[in-house]
């Protein structure tokens, strides 16, 4: 088969609206890049909003440690959100509409300002920012047992599942985010932990990072917009059944159950 990007996107949408879990484009297209993967990536979006879905931000993927080490690849990514990946608080994971769930704490910045790369830093990308919060995001990758090389998962919309943030929401200048910590449990049991220096070494690093990476292909993070900015530590997986609650020290609590 000769794979194209319009070809590889029709693949991860079927996948992701079929629930079905496929092996890596790369096994096939070895030659996949970087750069058209993110072409890919942002032609999976065109598709979602002709369907009628609506861009409301952007997320990071593997900005911590944890999360490399556990996907071995050692580099970020960018991907987008849309309003069908909110999931409302209360609202158990949609288990009929995702392939194998996981679940993984995030700090979240809604935008005030807009912001364009290049040369954003931690400091201008902070001053951009409207206010904090907590949030946790529940990836889901249309590859089989979440095994992919970096331009899979880019292609992939960084394994995109369904997102929630919390209640709290604090202007980013009252917190020392490097030092904000989250407790991640699994049924009651306190499974991981991080602080906010996980991500990047700070979350505004990352911030920074996205708005660098769009500024590279024309693009800008927007006023109004969410991002997330990257799982703090490894993600959980969420049968049915399960309640994953991510507490953080100062942008309070979130809780989801597996459907
Ligand atoms: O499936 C994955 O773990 C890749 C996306 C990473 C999401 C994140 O690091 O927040
Ligand atoms: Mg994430």
């Amino acid at each position: 088969m000769i794979w194209t990007l319009e070809g590889a996107a029709t693949a991860l949408l079927e996948a992701e609206d079929t629930r079905t879990d496929r092996d890596p484009l790369t096994d096939e297209w070895p030659e996949l890049d970087l750069d058209t993967a993110y072409a890919v990536q942002d032609e999976t979006l065109q598709r979602r909003l002709n369907r009628g879905e609506h861009i409301i931000g952007v997320k990071l993927g593997l900005t911590s440690r944890a999360k490399q080490e556990r996907m071995g690849i050692s580099a970020p990514l960018t991907a987008w959100l849309t309003d069908a990946m909110l999931l409302p608080a209360g609202a158990p994971v949609p288990q009929d509409r995702l392939i194998h769930p996981r679940a993984e704490p995030e700090i979240v910045f809604v935008m005030k300002d807009r912001l364009a790369g290049p040369g954003v830093t931690a400091a201008t990308a902070l001053a951009a920012v409207g206010s904090v919060h907590g949030g946790i995001e529940v990836i889901d990758s249309r590859y089989r047992d979440f095994r992919f090389t970096l331009p899979d998962v880019v292609a992939d919309n960084a394994s995109s599942g369904r997102f929630l943030t919390g209640p709290i929401g604090v202007p980013p200048e009252t917190l020392d985010l490097a030092m904000e910590a989250c407790l991640v449990e699994v049924g009651g049991q306190v499974a991981d932990s991080a602080t906010g220096a996980a991500v990047q070494g700070h979350p505004a690093e990352a911030l920074a990072l996205a708005a660098n990476e769009l500024g590279r292909r024309g693009l800008a993070i927007e006023p109004g917009w969410i991002v997330l900015t990257g799982g703090m530590t490894d993600a959980v997986p969420v049968p049915p059944g399960t309640t994953v609650a991510v507490h953080f020290t100062h942008l309070g609590s979130l809780h989801l159950t597996g459907g």
